[in-house]
């Protein structure tokens, strides 16, 4: 290669390691002012509890727990705290990027035979930086969802009319005479 073409190719080198200098600084430059990517916010989150979750907030607050998880992910989940007698539950959530988010409320009922969900909602919301607050609304939740015994009755109502959500004891199901479920069966 002639000696005029080396020299060429040093002072382009030269140039482009300038440039990517300079362009270097700007990037740091706009860094330093702030940018959206880097915001993070506060989301306080409340719900007002449908009348099923509210009845047994009052009368087995113990098995009633409420759990708030942001984006579907499991690893940024926190259980709430529920209100005696309201069912209202409420977690703030410190450190969220900033932008939409979803933020899924889960309802579920805990006992020595393992939990139920009772009823849950997912709904999106928009965190901006500094602090935000976000209420769910009892009609936001879905409960008929939730039967585990395939009655066609909430697993939430039938701890609320002191039936068995596990059972089914409607026509076909199992009623035994003497059984606690023996009235609802002939109701049915
Ligand atoms: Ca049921």
């Amino acid at each position: 290669m002639p000696a005029s073409c080396i020299t060429l190719a040093a002072r382009t080198i030269a140039v482009l390691v300038l440039l990517n200098g300079l362009y270097a600084c700007g990037s740091s430059g706009s860094g330093d002012a702030g940018t959206s990517s880097t915001s993070t916010g506060s989301l306080a989150v409340a719900t007002h509890a449908p009348s099923d979750i509210r009845i047994l907030s009052f009368s087995q607050s113990d098995a009633l727990h409420a759990l708030a998880t942001v984006d579907s992910d499991a690893a940024n989940s926190m259980e709430m705290s529920i209100g005696s007698g309201t069912g209202s539950a409420t977690v703030t959530f410190s450190d969220l990027s900033t932008g939409s988010h979803t933020i899924t409320v889960t309802y579920d009922y805990r006992d020595d035979s393992g939990t139920l969900t009772l009823a849950a909602s997912t709904l999106n919301v928009a965190v901006s930086s500094g602090s935000n607050s976000f209420s769910f609304l009892a009609n936001d939740f879905d409960l008929a969802s939730y039967d585990d015994d395939g009655d066609g009755v909430s697993n939430a109502h039938e701890l609320v009319s002191g039936d068995n959500p596990r059972v089914n004891t409607d026509a076909g199901g199992l009623c035994v005479v003497g059984s606690s479920t023996l009235d609802h069966c002939i109701v049915d």
